[in-house]
């Protein structure tokens, strides 16, 4: 068995979710932020069979989209607040996927 954890945009949680929902996989929503951004997406949480992993991953990769933002870094500190306030342009949307192995799966 496995555990995938997936952060997405919250642009595209709603679809990927009721995606995922009507193939029947089970999934726990998590709201979330992202370090960089500092802005809300969302977690979700999916334990699966190993052979419905390529499924669930091309759910993913149907649903969530890529697009660029442009948007202007946070400063971390007062100092490095004249620097890092100049816009730049990120990648947002997709998919961050971790895929980790089950050692057991107990519902009590
Ligand atoms: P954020 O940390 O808000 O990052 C949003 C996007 O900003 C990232 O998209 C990336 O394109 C860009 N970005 C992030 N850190 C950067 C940096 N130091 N310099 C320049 N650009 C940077 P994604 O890579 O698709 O990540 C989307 C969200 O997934 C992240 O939101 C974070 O919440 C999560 N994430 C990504 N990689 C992760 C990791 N290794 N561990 C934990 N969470 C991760």
């Amino acid at each position: 068995m496995k555990l995938v954890i997936a952060i997405v945009s919250n642009d595209d949680s709603h679809t990927v979710l009721s995606a995922l929902t009507k193939a029947n996989f089970s999934v726990t929503k998590l709201s979330s932020s992202g370090g960089f951004l500092r802005v809300g997406n969302t977690t979700f949480m999916i334990g699966t069979e190993a052979e419905r992993l390529d499924e669930l991953l091309d759910l993913f990769k149907e649903y969530c989209i890529t697009r660029q933002l442009a948007t202007v870094s946070m400063p971390s500190s007062y100092s490095d607040a004249m620097f890092s306030m100049l816009p730049v342009e990120v990648t947002v949307g997709g998919a961050t996927v971790f895929v980790l192995d089950v050692e057991q799966f107990i519902k009590i």
